[in-house]
């Protein structure tokens, strides 16, 4: 391992001139944080708050990564404040030649903006990362620095970014380190309550990445219920591959693993696959997450393949006739971790999370090549088994492929007549016709008895589609429900795709407000998604947007297609005040029943739909079909990064986090974010 015998320097301070004043080119007060705090980390509510504990730890990894700690602290503290304690050099105390301050009082009270960064060695920067420990304290009501430094313990205290006395020696100190207390301030955070899994989630991945680094998180805000968690990964990523996979079926024993530093870019990977269908790669620079991947990345995929086809071809498992491995084949059942440190990382994409520096992917790719060519020469155990799960997939792709070229070429898309449960509109103008997906027969039957048949169409789907993620293209294709939209649609798929064909303008999903219908709609929007992009590309896809409530008194009717808006109508249109009295109608949940003769003396009932099926087919039309008093939703791929994660998140086999992603994005109907 290459350890950098480095000088720690903080953006613009440079080591040459030890702690040189000289070198701060530009340095402001903190005004401009408190003003437009968003700008420094994001926003002010959980996120922004979690992110002061960051800022201050990532100092302390920087340490760590320097080479001068091996431990850090996090104490949760009853009254909303946070302590971060680590066993670092402690920030310098010495005056600053041309702020005439302490240096300690510099770095917390000066925003260092234009310096040199990151000098030396490798930082936690990038993104909203490295902006600097005077951002915590601009953001704090009360922070308190205490350093242990020259053998003496040193203190200074703020108030909302501004010191309260000069630095002082309290006492004498053989250790050296540095203790941060802050007390975000409520004038700027909207929330202040810091959530302990989303810490320990963090500071657990922090621990994966800097090997050795010991981090523990004390929650000490209940008394005499004190929890202390602590995270040490010997083993560094590797220890981090072996707990993704701790409930899977490994293909073999040995975690792959090289740590190497070259050309100023140090490169860390471990891999193992599993008997899995899906790849899991996370990506990390300078220990910031790449959600988008990146130059790494890349290397990192094209070193994969290359290696992985060398060693078969030389040891046989490919033999001359046969294809080589594709980067899917590569992909399959991957579990990997990719993180590199380098000293000026560029971070680009749209969430500022994907890394640009070009450099980095020869330097990836040949760390990678090298070590796991050795890695399977040494371990042919392991060896066999990489390959032979490559293999699989390479002769599962090779049969769906040949799978689909024959149902293609058959034309099973091309001639073939409209399905029978097609309710087809009169119109053939594909400008202004639409067709409707609905789930079920019920709502089928009601939406083909309510719609304007002239420009609507109704195709009713039975049960859940297929999982469109796990699904070969093949197995989609005979798949009768599938089958039937495709061929309504008259686009084809695949290769075969053309837009032209369309034969409707707008593809309306209609589904029950329920866990069940998003589930659905989920499964429509990812096959939408991965086979028929052009379709959200032009802006075909929508969702339609069935009313939550009936409210009725007498003759008058209102439909509210939200909470808010019930309440409204309740509070507005009828001049009811207590709104919360009168909830929920007859036909309710037995629990609702006491409260009936309430809904019943206000005259007032409220319906709750749970199905498109309780409506009747002229209540379908008048709240969610007539194009006059709809409420559709138009499909948009804004981000289609984040798209891609959300499906993986709600098809993936992983079953916890999809229902939950499910349940809390259910009811948000807004702005759907695909
Ligand atoms: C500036 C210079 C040096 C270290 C630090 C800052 C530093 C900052 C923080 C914040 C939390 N923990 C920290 N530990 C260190 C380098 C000091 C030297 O050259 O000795």
């Amino acid at each position: 391992m290459a350890k950098e015998k480095i000088t720690k320097t903080n953006k613009n301070i440079s080591k040459s001139a030890g702690y040189g004043a000289e070198q701060i080119t530009v340095l402001e007060g903190l005004e401009p944080v408190r003003k437009r705090p968003g700008m420094y980390i994001g926003n002010t509510a959980k996120e922004g708050l979690h992110h002061m504990i960051w800022e201050v730890v990532d100092n302390a990894v920087d340490e760590a990564m320097a080479g001068f700690c091996d431990r850090v602290v996090v104490t949760l503290h009853p009254d909303g404040s946070v302590s971060v304690d680590d066993n670092g050099r402690g920030i310098p105390v010495e005056k600053h030649k041309t702020t005439k301050l302490s240096a300690l009082e510099t770095v917390l009270t000066k925003l260092h903006a234009g310096g040199k960064f990151g000098e030396g060695g490798y930082k936690v920067s990038g993104g909203l990362h490295g902006v600097g420990v005077s951002v915590v304290n601009a953001l704090s009501s009360y922070l308190k620095a205490e350093v242990r430094r020259d053998g003496k313990i040193w203190v200074q205290e703020y108030e909302r970014g501004k010191a309260k006395a000069n630095v002082k020696p309290i006492g004498n100190s053989k250790e050296t380190g540095t203790t941060i207390t802050f007390l975000p301030d409520k004038q700027i955070f909207s929330v202040l309550d810091f959530d302990l899994k989303y810490i320990l989630d963090h500071l657990r991945q922090q621990a994966y990445l800097t090997k050795k680094l010991t981090i523990l998180v004390a929650d000490k805000r209940i008394k005499n219920n004190h929890s202390i968690y602590t995270f040490y990964f010997e083993g560094g990523i590797a220890s981090y591959v072996r707990h993704l996979n701790r409930n899977k079926t490994p293909k073999h024993d040995r975690v792959f693993y090289v740590e190497k530093e070259k050309d100023g870019v140090q490169t860390e990977i471990a891999l193992q696959y599993v008997d899995e269908y899906n790849e899991t790669v996370i990506s990390f620079a300078n220990n910031i997450y790449t959600v988008e991947g990146g130059m790494h990345l890349q290397g990192f995929r094209t070193a994969l393949t290359r290696t992985l086809n060398k060693y078969a071809r030389d040891k046989g498992f490919l033999k001359e006739k046969d294809d080589n491995l594709t980067s899917d084949d590569t992909k399959e059942g991957i579990t990997a971790v990719v993180s590199v440190k380098l000293k000026e990382p560029q971070f680009e994409g749209q969430t500022k999370a994907k890394l640009g520096n070009a450099e980095v992917k020869p330097i990836v790719e040949t760390v990678l090549a090298e070590a796991l060519q050795n890695f399977l020469e040494e371990n042919p155990r392991d060896a066999e088994g990489i390959i032979s799960k490559c293999l699989l997939a390479q002769k599962a792709r090779t049969a769906a492929r040949i799978a689909r070229d024959s149902v293609l070429r058959k034309g099973a898309f091309d001639g073939l007549t409209l399905p029978g449960k097609l309710a087809d509109c009169s119109s053939r103008d594909p400008k202004n016709t639409e067709i409707y997906i609905v789930e079920g027969d019920s709502a089928g039957g009601s939406a083909k008895q309510g719609r304007d048949r002239r420009f609507q169409a109704i195709l009713p789907l039975r049960g859940k589609i297929l999982n469109v993620e796990k699904a070969r293209i093949d197995k989609m294709l005979a798949n009768n429900e599938i089958k039937s939209l495709v061929i309504a649609l008259g686009t084809n798929i695949g290769e075969k795709f053309n837009l032209e064909e369309l034969r409707y303008d707008k593809i309306i999903i209609m589904t029950d407000a329920d866990v069940d219908g998003a589930h659905i709609r989920t499964l429509l929007l990812t096959m939408f998604y991965r086979y028929f992009i052009e379709l959200i590309n032009h802006g075909h896809v929508y969702i339609a947007q069935p009313p939550l409530y009936k409210i009725q008194r007498g003759k008058e009717i209102y439909y509210a297609y939200s909470d808010e808006q019930k309440n409204e109508i309740l509070t507005k249109n009828l001049n009811i005040k207590q709104i919360n009295e009168v909830e929920l109608s007859a036909d309710s949940e037995s629990e609702d029943i006491k409260k009936d003769n309430k809904t019943k003396s206000s005259g007032v009932s409220i319906q709750r739909y749970k199905g498109l099926g309780e409506m009747n087919p002229q209540q379908l039309w008048e709240t969610t079909m007539n194009p006059a008093t709809r409420l559709l939703l138009q499909v948009t791929i804004e981000d289609a990064a984040r798209a891609d994660e959300t499906f993986a998140i709600l098809m993936g086999s992983d079953v916890a986090p999809r229902k939950k992603f499910i349940s809390t994005h259910a009811k948000s109907v807004k702005n759907l974010d695909v």
